[in-house]
């Protein structure tokens, strides 16, 4: 069964649940209301990598997700950090993440990988082109699917190179990142292809930009439709094999999976 990782943004402007979890105990509820709804992970970050977003200095980010961290991880549940900076990922581990998910692949800092390859944590490494102040000035594919298949598996060559095992890397095609409308649902349907690669597959596509143009161009669609798509995204990413897909809505996907997959026992 493919596993269920709640996203815990911890950041004043994230596009979904932005400023609501901002005061670390109600970021920490927020994780255990996940956990009850069925999270076998939970995913703290502290900087929105939003289309347009600025960087978050690591300090601050530092100050946003170690505490929301510690409480998760002290309570007994399994932690990842989604963060580019080496050094916020190992303060993490040290607070108890098992899990670094970095969604620049180990490129945003040149000290990410050799840092994790010196704990004991899984790294998740994202397809990425470069940093969402201007992401869609890369989205230049030939083919979409074997392009991120290539760039995904330098980046894990990297990994390895710098220590880590094989049985500690984790990839994700990165839905969104430097990837306009018709290059997601390309790589969607090729994600198959992806899990090909070897590692263990992550797919985020929760109430991304790309579900909202499907169900109505440039209009508004509110979060409850938005969590129907990511549920129909998270059954299509598991029969491709994903190991776990990245979520807000635990409880809409938790059902979705349950239903695709159920066999009436
Ligand atoms: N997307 C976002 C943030 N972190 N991590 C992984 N592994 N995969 C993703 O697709 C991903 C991510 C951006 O979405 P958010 O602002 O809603 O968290």
């Amino acid at each position: 069964m493919t596993a269920i990782m709640g996203i815990v943004n911890v950041t004043p402007d994230s596009f979904s649940d932005g400023g609501r979890y901002l005061d670390a105990d109600a970021a920490v509820a927020h994780g255990f209301a996940l956990r009850a709804a069925g999270a076998d992970l939970l995913d703290v970050g502290g900087e929105s990598t939003r289309p347009g977003s600025q960087r978050v200095d690591p300090a601050e980010e530092q100050r946003r997700v170690l505490p929301v961290v510690g409480a998760l991880a002290g309570a007994g549940l399994a932690v990842s950090v989604d963060t580019m900076n080496a050094a916020t990922a190992v303060a993490a581990v040290e607070a108890g993440a098992v899990l670094v998910n970095d969604v620049s692949g180990g490129l945003a800092d040149p000290e990410m990988l050799a840092a994790v390859a010196d704990t004991r944590a899984d790294i998740a490494l994202g397809h990425w082109r470069g940093h969402s102040d201007d992401m869609y000035a890369r989205a230049s594919y030939g083919d979409v699917v074997r392009d991120v298949v290539g760039e995904l598996s330098a980046r894990v060559r990297a990994a390895e190179a710098a220590g880590i095992p094989p049985a500690r890397i984790i990839v994700d095609p990165g839905f969104g990142f430097g990837k306009r409308g018709a290059q997601n649902w390309e790589l969607l349907r090729g994600l198959a292809r992806v899990a090909t690669l070897g590692p263990r597959l992550l797919v985020g596509t929760s109430r991304k930009r790309f579900l909202a143009e499907a169900l109505s161009g440039a209009g508004e669609v509110d979060e409850a439709r938005r969590d129907l798509a990511t549920a129909v995204t998270s059954v299509l990413a598991a029969h491709a094999g994903a190991w776990a897909v990245r979520v807000h809505d635990v409880a809409s996907t938790r059902d979705a999976l349950r239903i695709a997959t159920y066999r009436g026992e």
